[in-house]
């Protein structure tokens, strides 16, 4: 398992907040609850920086990754790749790749820059083989797409308030249950705030991805998302876990009412800690298209986006819509998914990406 979050060292004990009044009467239900300690730990009196790394310390899975992300872009990356099998570089090779681009979901913005970013390419380059445009298309979409390439940072705050949102089936709850299993294999205790209170069936999900042993989970059955975002706050804070993962349910940005109801979880988070949340992230379906950038504008109009994690990249013919995103509204991506499985969501490099889009 290779390191997925950036850990900073703990910041000095804050003054003990006032406790916030409560919201709700009923009872959240606490399930499953980890055993309390009988002594909590003292804090340490030196800050040590935690030496965790970065980078992967194996080549090797990053390689099985890559493999993954190839194949899953192959969709967009096919018809792209295919306008560099001629023999010259004319203007019928740039009409080809415009629409190629197009095709692919990219905008009409990031096509245009990527088009005269890479007629200038080849022009420095003086190349007259359409096989190195290729190379240089690579570096000019990475070089597009190296501002959303950020690390999520845990450890900064205790707990790390992350809020998850999106539309119904974009993936939140499986890239929750992912991110929950990385980060408890790398020590970090996780409650989980299961504030999709409108179906049962979001809870037992979540509960199937967790790991039992160091994951709980607050829940109350049709109960205000709110409040039950309130409650995980304050029992993490109270418990001293390290992450509150905030799983909401799906809406559509044009449900008025319900982008009002994420609005008033985040309030409400913010009066159980009034630093958190500390990160608010959008997942977004890779399949979307160009409604992908329409759902990135809103929620970040309606909730300051500091994330994305683009999911179903196994197949997609859209994946193009990534180069839309970083020209248009460039929000970091923390993560993307290329599958179902455990090991089918990795952190993003715009280079990796670039490369696996056109190979
Ligand atoms: N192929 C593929 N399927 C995914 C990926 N991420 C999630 N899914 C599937 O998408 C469906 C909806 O996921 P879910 O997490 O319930 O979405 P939510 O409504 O946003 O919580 C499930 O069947 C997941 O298994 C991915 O990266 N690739
Ligand atoms: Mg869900």
């Amino acid at each position: 398992m290779f390191s997925f979050f950036r850990k900073k060292p703990p910041t000095p004990p804050e003054p003990a907040p006032a406790a916030p009044a409560p919201t709700t009467t009923a009872a959240p239900v606490v399930a499953p609850q980890a055993p309390t300690p009988v002594v909590a730990a003292p804090a340490p009196l030196v800050v040590v920086p935690a030496p965790v790394p970065v980078a992967p310390p194996a080549a090797e899975p990053r390689k099985g990754w890559l493999d993954k992300l190839k194949a899953g872009l192959r969709k967009t990356g096919s018809s792209i790749a295919t306008v560099f099998t001629g023999t010259q570089i004319d203007d019928a090779l740039y009409e080809e790749l415009e629409t190629a681009l197009l095709m692919a979901d990219t905008g009409v913005k990031a096509t245009e820059h990527l088009l005269a970013d890479l007629k200038k390419r080849v022009k420095d380059s003086k190349t007259t083989d359409p096989a190195a445009v290729k190379g240089l298309l690579a570096e000019s979409i990475a070089e597009l797409l190296a501002p959303l390439q950020k690390r999520l940072v845990i450890g900064e705050h205790k707990p790390t308030v992350i809020m998850v949102a999106g539309v119904n089936g974009a993936g939140k709850t499986t890239s929750i249950g992912k991110l929950t299993r990385h980060l408890a294999n790398e020590g970090a205790t996780v409650l989980l705030a299961a504030a999709d209170t409108f179906r049962a069936a979001a809870r037992e999900q979540l509960a199937v991805w967790a790991d039992r042993n160091t994951v709980e989970i607050i829940t109350q059955e049709g109960g205000d998302p709110a409040a039950v975002s309130f409650d995980a706050v304050t029992a993490g804070k109270a418990r001293g876990r390290d992450v509150v993962l905030v799983d909401t349910a799906g809406r559509l940005p044009t449900q008025l009412h319900l982008m009002e109801e994420l609005k008033k979880i985040k309030r409400v988070v913010q009066k159980a800690d009034p630093s958190s949340p500390h990160e608010v992230l959008l997942v977004i379906d890779g399949n979307t298209g160009q409604n992908a950038l329409m759902q990135v504008k809103a929620f970040d109009e309606a909730l300051g986006l500091t994330g994305l994690v683009i999911t179903k990249l196994d197949g997609t013919a859209k994946g193009g819509v990534i180069c839309a995103i970083a020209r248009e509204r460039p929000v970091p991506i923390y993560f993307i998914g290329v599958g179902e499985k455990l090991e089918d969501l990795e952190t993003f490099d715009a280079k990796e990406f670039a490369q696996a889009l056109l190979n």
